[in-house]
């Protein structure tokens, strides 16, 4: 038997919530083969309240590491922390070789927490190398803003806006994570396909422990891709998923709660609704 082989090219958070443990842990709920090349590592500093240190890891052995990945050939691949442009430049690159169109970019900018922009030149980075092979992007609020060229979004037209405005930079799909944090009724994420404004909507979750939600998301998206879902039921079953996946949620310590990426299999997921707006 096979199994369907998905490559994250992401940070390794440390404390196993988000970056490449998220991704590995949900590509095999998935029921994917997950590969990974790592480009930094996070650490988080107990006697600092859990600050957390950044440490990239030489090009060249991100270089090396996609070429074992790509020799094996892959059915869809992410991308989650790229720490600096030369980086996201290589990880351009490995996309464009990597004989497939399942690419998901997660734009990662910031960890939850800390909110220091990881390099103010990625952006721009990501807009040249990454968003163009995007068959998904999956921006959070801030992040939809920074790649427009405009204020963080803080209603559903200003969504909508940074969605065309993305989608004109050439990524395919955009959905755009509202989560709980927009004042909505419900947990609202905004999908546009460059044709149709889709809401997918859960109940909001009362839960904050959720670090790792926006990689888990992405993760879940890309190993969907690789099995053959169509971009629009890959985003559905992420995002229900995540939501199971934050709804139980849970404290690792005092500073940070991980989502639990095996929860829809095992509690089942909260119903996604999907409808255009
Ligand atoms: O959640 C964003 C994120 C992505 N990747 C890595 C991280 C974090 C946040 O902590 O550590 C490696």
């Amino acid at each position: 038997m096979s199994l369907k082989k998905t490559l994250t090219i992401a940070g390794s958070d440390t404390s196993g919530g988000a970056g490449i443990q998220a991704d590995l842990k949900t590509f095999q709920e998935h029921g994917t083969y997950g590969m990974t090349a790592l480009t930094v590592v996070v650490t988080m500093d107990p006697d600092k309240y859990w600050a957390h240190g950044v440490y990239s890891l030489p090009v060249e052995v991100l270089d090396a590491q996609i070429k074992t990945a790509l020799s094996t050939g892959v059915d869809a691949v992410k991308t989650g922390m790229l720490a600096t442009e030369e980086v996201i430049k290589t990880a351009g690159e490995a996309i464009k070789n990597a004989g497939t169109t399942n690419v998901v970019i997660d734009p990662v900018m910031v960890c939850k927490g800390e909110d220091e922009v990881l390099n103010p030149g990625n952006t721009d980075a990501m807009i040249n190398y990454l968003l163009p092979y995007a068959a998904v992007t999956t921006p959070n609020l801030f992040e939809a803003g920074q790649l427009a060229g405009m204020k963080t979004p803080q209603t559903v037209e200003e969504m909508k806006q940074a969605a065309q405005k993305i989608h004109a930079l050439g990524a395919k799909t955009i959905v755009i994570k509202g989560g709980r944090a927009l004042p909505t009724d419900k947990a609202l994420d905004l999908f546009y396909d460059g044709t149709t404004f889709y809401a997918l909507e859960t109940e909001k979750i009362a839960s904050t422990y959720n670090h790792g939600a926006g990689c888990t998301f992405a993760a879940s998206i890309t190993a969907n891709l690789a099995n053959g879902m169509t971009i629009k039921d890959a985003v559905v079953e992420a995002k229900e998923f995540v939501a199971a996946a934050i709804a139980k949620g849970w404290a690792l310590n005092q500073y940070v709660g991980p989502v639990m990426h095996g929860a829809k299999s095992r509690y089942g997921a909260p119903t996604v609704t999907i409808r255009e707006i």
